[in-house]
């Protein structure tokens, strides 16, 4: 059978999960039972689901007209821009998602440019062409614009558009014709994208990603370049390092659909997965055992953030999670670098604290909500950039920065920004709203989202993405309001509460359990202020005339973790559980504080 292995590429929801499952759809089933439904099929997992976002890249097919297309689905958000630039490697061609009303965004140029400098053709597909006042035209030109801009060859340039949208399950070769299918799409990467020429050979395949299970380890997934694999064959691993080492080949599986499906042997041109390899990493090659011949390997992504995690030592320790020593939170973080591939962990000089590194907030606390599932307590501190030493001078990572906003408000985000250190590096009108880019320091962007939601009604949308590393860009004010803390631990009283209403915005709800040095609110001013409302007021008049009737407490402001991570200051922990998050002081004692101030 042909082959075609296709990625579908492109900025953050511009709908390429929506399209993919669309794909599989509308493929051939040998039993129309395994035909699925439904929405965002390919965002298994539940963080995926409930955040409608991808986090892993996932490989799937569908047999069209008797040939089998191999679709790489990936993920849109920045913090995950290695993982798609590492499964490029499996891809023949790719499709570029292009939202018809946004156009190309920082994403977009992104991948776009690693398919284009892989030498890879690009079919372009303009989606969501049922949005009011979309472009379908002028963005088309400007994904052609970009491609120049980007260098791409000619005949890279002479890509095919196919419109369409994938929610409403059609494209078309023209938008203003609407389908009731997708397979104009379908017919398009078969014509386009040309079959691979198979070559014999020996066994050659890049390992571009993994899986992994408890049961068999890590899984190596690629495509097999040259040659054929089959179940039992001894192969040489040729390692990043150079090295080469005698394995075995145990079970192979391809993707059929939405499953992996077991084989005996694989022909060069499909994508597989593999068992039975140890301890081989992305990168590696799998090779003949006469006559290795190792490809490139693939550079990884240095991390450029870290946090602090520890056990979680607050009052309530161990009330709500399963999972709460040392042991097993070291266990559970060893455990996640089996797959995570841009995590790092370090163990620090005590054994109940850990550093992790990573790509970005979305990256770790994707991690951290994962294990707060699972039944974790940990602590984690506030992120930081990880700061390098470059000839000489100390820099830091730098991002693109772009936000999209309401005209009118264009002024409150440009001083946002430029009061976090960051340059505006270009301004566009477009349908009412402004698009402002900028260069920021990764320092000035943590918090920046939620300051700018507040100050926009919820209007703003922002998306960044690591540029570089640049010199140090000079300090960057913090928060400007102190935290509210609490000095006693019991329950926190509505009445207590009520009056301090003036003092700030509460975080807690009335009647919840606090403890001495948690953060339960924001104060109105700069400095931190402790707080006591866990004592019940002896004001019998004002309890017998029924005043607690007539509370009226403020809503509390309760935090995402992503934005508790974004709130708290460096003297500060979140603490995450599997049923809160609270966020406190490192010392929780206010003589502690003061002293270690003073120090
Ligand atoms: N109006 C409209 N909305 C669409 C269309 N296609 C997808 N969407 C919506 O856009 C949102 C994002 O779609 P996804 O398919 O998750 O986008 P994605 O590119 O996979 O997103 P990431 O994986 O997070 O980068 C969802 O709410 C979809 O329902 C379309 O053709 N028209
Ligand atoms: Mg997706």
């Amino acid at each position: 059978m042909e082959i075609r292995n296709i990625a579908i590429i492109a900025h953050v929801d511009h709908g390429k999960t929506t399209l993919v499952d669309k794909m599989i759809e509308a493929g051939n089933f040998t039993n129309e039972r395994d035909r699925p439904t439904g929405e965002l099929i390919m965002d298994n997992n539940d963080l995926e689901r409930e955040r409608g976002i991808t986090i892993v890249s996932k490989n799937v097919s569908v047999t069209y007209k008797g040939t089998k297309i191999n679709i790489i689905d990936t993920p849109g958000h920045a913090d995950f821009g290695g993982e798609v630039e590492r499964v490029l490697n499996m891809a023949d061609g790719v499709c570029l998602l292009v939202d018809a009303f946004e156009g190309p965004m920082p994403q977009t140029r992104f991948v776009l440019g690693k398919a284009l400098s892989m030498g890879l053709r690009p079919l372009v597909v303009i989606n969501k062409v049922d949005k009011q006042n979309c472009t379908p035209d002028e963005v088309q030109e400007k994904v052609f614009d970009l491609m120049f801009e980007l260098d791409a060859t000619e005949e890279q340039l002479d890509f095919p558009t196919i419109y369409g949208s994938a929610k409403n399950g059609w494209m078309s070769e023209d938008w203003k014709k609407p389908q009731d299918n997708i397979t104009p799409l379908l017919d398009r990467i078969l014509a386009y994208f040309p079959p691979k020429t198979i070559e014999d050979g020996n066994t050659q395949m890049l390992i571009t990603s993994l899986d992994f299970s408890s049961y068999v380890g890590r899984i190596a997934i690629g495509r097999l370049t040259r040659g054929n694999v089959k179940e039992n064959q001894p192969v040489l691993l040729a390692k990043r390092d150079g090295t080469l080492e005698k394995h075995r080949i145990k079970e192979i599986f391809v993707f059929e659909g939405i499953e992996r499906v077991k084989v005996s042997g694989v022909q060069a041109g499909d994508l597989c997965a593999v068992t039975g390899l140890e301890g081989f990493e992305i990168g590696d090659s799998i090779c003949d055992v006469e006559n290795p011949d190792p490809l490139p390997t693939i550079q990884l992504d240095e991390p450029t953030m870290s946090m602090l995690f520890t056990i979680n030592d607050s009052p309530f320790f161990g009330k709500e999670g399963k999972f709460v020593t040392s042991r097993h939170i070291q266990e559970r973080l060893f455990k996640e670098l089996e797959k995570n591939l841009a995590l790092r962990v370090i163990e620090t000089d005590k054994a109940d604290r850990w550093m992790v590194y990573g790509r970005g907030v979305l990256h770790l606390s994707v991690l951290i909500e994962t294990m707060r599932r699972e039944g974790y307590e940990i602590q984690v501190g506030q992120p930081q950039v990880i700061v390098k030493e470059i000839d000489g001078a100390k820099c830091e990572p730098v991002e693109e920065l772009t936000i999209d906003l309401p005209e009118e408000l264009s002024g409150t985000a440009v001083e946002a920004v430029t009061i976090r250190k960051g340059e505006m590096t270009n301004m566009e009108p477009k349908g009412g709203r402004m698009i402002i880019q900028f260069m920021i320091p990764s320092r000035g962007i943590i918090g920046l989202r939620s300051y700018l939601l507040t100050q926009t009604a919820g209007e703003a949308i922002m998306t960044h993405r690591y540029l570089e590393y640049q010199p140090m860009k000079g300090e960057i004010p913090g928060r400007q309001n102190g935290s509210l803390i609490s000095l006693e631990q019991g329950s926190a009283i509505p009445y207590s509460l009520n009056n301090l209403q003036e003092r700030g915005r509460f975080f807690i709800h009335p009647n919840e359990d606090i403890y001495e040095g948690q953060v339960i609110g924001e104060n109105s001013r700069a400095g931190d202020l402790c707080v006591n409302v866990t004592k019940t007021k002896k004001l019998t008049n004002m309890r017998a005339s029924g005043s607690d009737d007539k509370v009226r407490i403020a809503p509390p402001k309760v935090f995402s973790l992503e934005e508790c991570l974004e709130y708290i200051q460096d003297d500060e922990y979140v603490e995450v559980t599997p049923k809160s998050f609270r966020i406190r002081k490192v010392l929780l004692k206010e003589t502690d504080r003061k002293r270690s101030g003073k120090a």
